[in-house]
Formats: C-alpha cells, structure tokens, sequence
C-alpha cells in the first residue's frame, strides 16, 4: 500500500499521543451531546481561542495531525528572485500536519482556515513552484502571484508535493515522484476538506486550485488525472513539458541554447563570448523595444505584437570579438547567436510524451523582464557555468538524479542514451491532452507572460491547441481560455501589465457562467497606473489610435 494505515510509528511518542487524544475527545464530545443536537463547530468561537484548541479528527488518507498556530497578519520581505517586495501574508489558523506515503515520501500539507464569519465555504488548493519542497503557505511568492483579496476568504490548502528539499534527488524514490507529479495535492485536498467541513461546520460548495509554473503544470495534471477534484483551475505560466525543455537545454550539441550560451569551444576567444551580462541584456532590451514597440500601434514601451517583433541585433554587433566579450555596449557574433537561439524552437529528436520532439522558443521580450538572468544566463559568468540560472541547474539536477551521478552535468549529457528514463519521466510529469471529463464539469483558466523566458508560452499554447482537438472546440470555449500579458516575465516582472483578479475571474466563470472574456490587467510605469486587456492567446492588446492610453477601452485584442 501507498499510504500507510496505521499512525507513523516513526512520529514522536507526543504527537502521536495527541493525535489520538484529539481523535477520542472528538467521539466523546459527540457522544455527551448525542440527541439531536450538533454541537456548534470550532469557527463559532474567536479564531484565536478556535485554533489553539483545534485538533482535527478521524482524518482520511492516514494523515497525520501535527500543530495548529495562529499567524496574525504580517508584511515580509519577499526573497523569491530578490525582488524584496513587501508581502503581506494573510491572518489564519495554520494546521499542518503529514501524510507518510512511503519510505522515500511524506508529505507535509498545511491548511489555512480563516475567521468563521470571512470563510466564503471554499476551498483553493495553491499549487508549488520549481521542484517543490516547500510549502505555498509559508511562502509570500503565493500570497504575491494569486493576485486578489478574494483569495483571502478561502480555505487554502498546500503541501511541500512530499519531500523536503528544493532539489531533484528525491525523484530516484517512485512513491516521491508521483506525488510530486499529481498526488501530493490530490490527497492533501482531501485532507483541506476534511478539516474544512469539522472546523465549519459544513463541507465546502466549491473547490479551486491555483497555481504558477510548476505549480500551474499541477494544475492542470489535476485536471486530468482527478477531474473531480475542482470545480476550477487557474494555471498560470504552466511549466508543463519540462522533461523536452530540459533535453534541449543541455549540452546535446553545441548548437543548443544552454551550451551555446555558456560554454564557448573557441579557446581564441574570451571564456564569456557567448554570455549575454546583465549589461548586454539591457542593452539588447533597449533595442529590440525600440525596433518592435511600436508594432502594437503605440509606443509605451511594450513590445505587444510579439509575433511581429523580428529584430536580429547585427547593428549592435562588436567590431571586434575578443575585445567586445565583456563590454556591455556591443554583441559579439557568439552573444548575437545566443539571442537568436533563445527565439528558435528547439529540435532535439526525442519523441516525449504526448508525442512531442524538441521544445518551442521563448517570446520576445524576456531581456526587459528579471527573466534573461534568472532564468537563462545568471547574474555572474562563473568559469563555464550558468550556475545561477535556472537553465543549467534545472536540466543538470534533473540529469544528476536520472543518471545516479552527483557529477552527471548537462553540458555532456546525450538524452538519446537515456531515452527510456526520459520518457518515463515524461510520462509521469506531463498531463495528457485529453480534459474531457473535467471539462463537463469544471472551468480553466491560463495565464501566460508573452515573454517568459523559463518556460515557453508556445509550449503551452501548443499543448492547449491539443486539448481543444481532443475536446471539440466547441466544448474546449465552454471551459478553457487562456490569455496572455505581453512584456511580462515569468516571476510578472517586466514593463508590461500582469496585474490581474484571476481568482474572481474564474469564481464568476465556475458560479455566475460568466465567462473571462472582458479580463483587464494593471501594470505601472514611471507615468503611473495603466491598463490593457488580458487578450486570447494568440491575439495581443492593439492600441485603436485614438483615446487614454491607461484606459483598457482603447485597445481591441488583435492578431496584427
Ligand atoms: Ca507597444
């Protein structure tokens, strides 16, 4: 069995101790009341005296009880990617507790339960980023991408996907990896339910999950492997088909994008050559804003008709390579192709799952976003190494745990020698096309920044094209949409607009047929606040050349 049946003999004598006191005081306290009356349920009281007394009972799925703690409201600083944005992380009643799947996973899951009288009676499910090992609940990046105060009146349930490290070594163990893939939240809803229906006192109307990158690929693995288990999804930036952008990011040949970038084999040029600094980002930003800004129909520093958007930096070519490497005011031929690299899609032949070969290219406008250091160069050139960027780290640990070797590196790995490992792998994480039978009763919604450069938005819309030929297109409109922010990045940083009430968007959509037809983000500038349309993929927010360029309502979504 999976999960266990019996109490974690592994736990504290305490814990466990108080788990079954709580489970026995429950039955007592139902049996002293007995009669018809139901005795009024934890959230009648304070949620301060509530919560220090909440200790959840009969639990399903063998989870086990750990704590309850009550976090008043706070402001942090957030550290997801050094923004050092000020978060203000929610006040609830925080109840954790784990789920012991196997030997090689337990789950940590955390439910938080808001004031009686501010409960909406739903539940939302936060889905976790990159490889997971930590918990959304704790994390100020969630309360930062759900993006609405309509999120505060849910229950919201999240779980570290069963294991407690933010690398990759965990996935050698199966149990682990497939509750990082799909399971990990599946039961911690049950258990975010549970506990939901005991402290209210009544079983949540609905239940929604959101989630960003990895967090959105949950989603919308949930969609398919549990299709009752919400009655709405939010995917934003879903990093679906991670095992293909993995492949082609390493080193398979010199001409992929990772090696390619990082390693230069011409020992008569300078080591950085290839490397595009945060100097030459901004610098090549700068140029392709002014070459493609005005495609859209307005100069404001968005390049909204990425699909147009062209520009290949030879004007910005250094006369001289070995002199140019590491100056910020020129591209070499080496940096020149890098760029190009980061727009072509990727071609390595090995057929993944859903049948795909290769992995797509980036949209234009990533070097104006955080996302061209975070992501796919580093902030520092480290002797041949993208060691701070996602693109090196991500397909090298994923590479280190598939081979067994802690010093297997993407830079000389062959994926054509591992093609079973791939696949396999593939197959687990990836969600098929087919959300038939979620769509006959649930609602999807995705979000994407145009330029995202960590994972690619024509990945995604190629994957949804999928889905709406398995569903019928018809039926696809009556519960898919997704939409698009262009000049935003993965982490929504960038000039363009990617703030946006998501969560409400969906709830109308799930509860009022409302669908999200109308959506409009907010972004700011040093002019202040504006708008744009949140547009269908692959339209783009057009200005209509007349009225308030901060209005919405003078931008139609176009496809030229
Ligand atoms: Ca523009």
């Amino acid at each position: 069995m999976k999960h266990p049946s019996s109490i974690n003999p592994a736990l504290p004598q305490g814990v466990r101790a108080r788990a079954l006191t709580g489970s026995l005081l429950g039955t007592l306290l139902l049996a002293a009341c007995g009669g018809s009356d139901t005795p009024p349920p934890p959230s009648s009281r304070p949620l301060a005296q509530s919560c220090a007394a909440y200790v959840p009972s009969n639990l399903p799925v063998n989870a086990t009880f750990l704590r309850t703690e009550l976090r008043e409201t706070q402001t942090v600083t957030e550290t997801h990617y050094a923004t050092g944005e000020p978060i203000t992380m929610p006040r609830a009643c925080i109840v954790r507790g784990t789920i012991a799947s196997g030997p090689g996973s337990t789950i940590h899951w955390a439910v938080e339960l808001p004031e009686g009288a501010d409960w909406n009676g739903k539940t939302m499910t936060l889905g976790g980023g990159g490889f997971d090992g930590f918990m959304p609940t704790d994390d100020p990046w969630h309360v930062k991408y759900v993006q609405s105060d309509a999120a505060l009146s849910f229950v919201r349930i999240s779980s570290d996907s069963g294991h407690q490290t933010e690398d990759f070594a965990w996935a050698t163990d199966p149990v682990a990896l497939q509750n990082h893939a799909d399971e990990a939240n599946h039961l911690a809803l049950q258990v975010g339910t549970h506990i939901a229906t005991q402290f209210y006192g009544k079983a949540p109307t609905r239940r929604y999950m959101v989630g960003h990158s990895n967090g959105g690929r949950s989603g919308l693995i949930a969609a398919d492997r549990y299709p009752n288990d919400y009655d709405g999804v939010l995917a934003m930036a879903p990093a679906i088909s991670q095992q293909a952008h993995q492949v082609n990011m390493g080193g398979f040949n010199r001409w992929i994008y990772g090696r390619h970038a990082d390693g230069n084999p011409d020992t008569s040029l300078p080591a950085q050559a290839n490397w595009i600094s945060p100097g030459k980002s901004a610098l090549y930003a700068a140029a392709e804003i002014a070459a493609c800004d005005a495609l859209d129909g307005l100069t404001d520093g968005i390049i909204g008709n990425v699909e147009a958007c062209t520009y290949v930096p030879t004007d910005l070519q250094c006369a001289d390579d070995v002199a140019g490497a590491q100056d910020d005011s020129c591209l070499t031929t080496g940096q020149i192709e890098a760029i190009r690299l980061n727009y072509a899609d990727k071609t390595v032949p090995l057929t993944l799952a859903n049948g795909m070969t290769g992995y797509e290219r980036y949209g234009r406008g990533g070097a104006a976003t955080g996302d061209w250091q975070v992501y796919a160069f580093g902030f520092e050139y480290d002797g041949g190494f993208l060691s701070k960027g996602f693109s090196y780290i991500a397909p090298t640990s994923v590479i280190q745990a598939l081979t067994g070797s802690e010093s297997a590196d993407s830079m000389n790995h062959d994926p054509l020698g591992m093609a079973t490992q791939w696949q396999a792998l593939a197959n687990t994480m990836e969600p098929s096309t087919d959300l038939v039978n979620f769509g006959q009763r649930s609602k999807l919604l995705v979000w994407y920044g145009m330029a995202d450069t960590c994972v690619s938005v024509y990945r995604t819309a190629a994957y949804l094209d999928q889905v709406r030929q398995t569903s019928g297109s018809a039926a696809f409109d009556r519960f898919a949409r997704f939409v698009t922010s262009p000049g935003v990045g993965h982490d929504l940083t960038g000039p363009g607009a990617a703030k946006a009430d998501l969560i409400t968007a969906l709830v109308d959509w799930v509860e009022k047929d409302v669908a999200p037809d109308q959506l409009v983000a907010t972004g700011s500038s040093d002019a202040g606040t504006f708008e744009r349309p949140l547009c269908p993929f692959p339209s783009f927010p057009k200005y209509t050349g007349s009225g308030d360029t901060s209005k919405a309502t003078s931008f139609t979504c176009s496809v030229s």
